[in-house]
């Protein structure tokens, strides 16, 4: 049995919840119990604050857990990092009052910065050489420098919608984060077989939600030109339409690239062009 921490509740949860539902894993109680065993497969799931989740891998309640970049970084425990998994993406930035003057690094010397990432942010000041004052503190980082707290904060961003209210600016970004998947280093023989196969499931949800499905119709003397820019897999799907010199072409386009090739598609004179999202992509 595999046992994995995602966080009870909060920004990573439903992600999360989601993910594994995804990878056909039932789990039955939700997040109302501090454990739960999945249905379909021998994995045990905890729900725990997102700061415990680095610690209870190191100390082995858990062998694996899905927590944010940031947290797994701040705390710096030997852990490894197995899967980035593309969801609450932010980043951690240093800001300072809106009308305060900002050129360089260097204008952050002998302030002090209130935070509750004091080790990204001691090491980004040690990485520059910079003595300023970190004030740890446990939330509300933002109306620090308004209440005269510290001159600057160093806490995640998103929309930058919160510095914004506060009168803050960003002037320097130290991390960019996402939902990781971290493990033990010490994982059993029998457990690294498990978290094999759930990181297949994670990479095949992971490539069908970053690819579309794309079926279209084209003259037959445009066949090579649209092969050309639809690699699909490995070729792309070719069968001949019963209106003689027309041909139906299916294939799978990443989501980065989608406008493009509808674009370049339709210049080559495709037509009745289908996108379908695809439910799982194994390589
Ligand atoms: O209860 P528990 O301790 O588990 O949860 P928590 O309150 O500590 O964490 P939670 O749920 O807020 O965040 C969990 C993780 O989500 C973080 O560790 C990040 O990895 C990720 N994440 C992504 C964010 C944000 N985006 C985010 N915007 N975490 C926090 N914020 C906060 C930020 O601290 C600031 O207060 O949102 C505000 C800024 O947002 P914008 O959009 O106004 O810029
Ligand atoms: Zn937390």
């Amino acid at each position: 049995m595999l046992k994995i921490a995602v966080q009870k509740s909060g920004r990573l949860y439903e992600e999360s919840v989601k993910l594994l539902k995804e990878c056909g894993i039932h789990l039955n109680n939700g997040n109302k119990q501090l454990r739960t065993t999945a249905e379909n497969f021998p994995l045990e799931v905890f729900f725990l604050r997102d700061d415990d989740i680095p610690q209870y891998v190191f100390d082995g309640v858990a062998d694996i857990g899905i927590v944010g970049e940031n947290v797994f970084l701040e705390k710096n425990k030997a852990l490894d990092l197995v899967y980035r998994l593309g969801f609450g993406k932010c980043r951690l930035s240093i800001a300072i009052p809106k009308e305060k003057q900002y050129a360089s690094v260097e204008d952050l010397a002998g302030l002090k910065i209130a935070t509750t990432y004091a080790h990204l942010t001691q090491e980004f000041l040690l990485k520059n050489n910079i003595d300023a004052e970190i004030h740890e503190i446990s939330g509300s980082v933002e109306i620090a420098p308004g209440i005269g707290l510290a001159d600057a904060i160093c806490d995640l961003v998103s929309s930058g919608s919160t510095l914004f209210t506060n009168g803050l600016k960003e002037v320097e970004t130290i991390l960019s984060s996402e939902a990781v998947l971290v493990a033990t280093k010490d994982l059993s023989a029998e457990k690294t077989i498990l978290l094999d196969k759930l990181l297949m499931r994670i990479n095949a949800v992971k490539m069908a939600r970053n690819n579309k499905y794309i079926l279209l119709n084209a003259p037959n003397h445009q066949l090579e030109n649209i092969s050309a820019i639809l690699p699909g897999s490995k070729s792309p799907t070719i069968v001949p339409l019963a209106t003689a010199g027309w041909s139906s072409i299916q294939s799978v386009v990443n989501e980065n690239d989608f406008w493009e090739v509808i674009e370049k598609l339709k210049a080559l004179e495709a037509e009745g062009i289908l996108v379908v999202p695809i439910e799982k992509m194994i390589m």
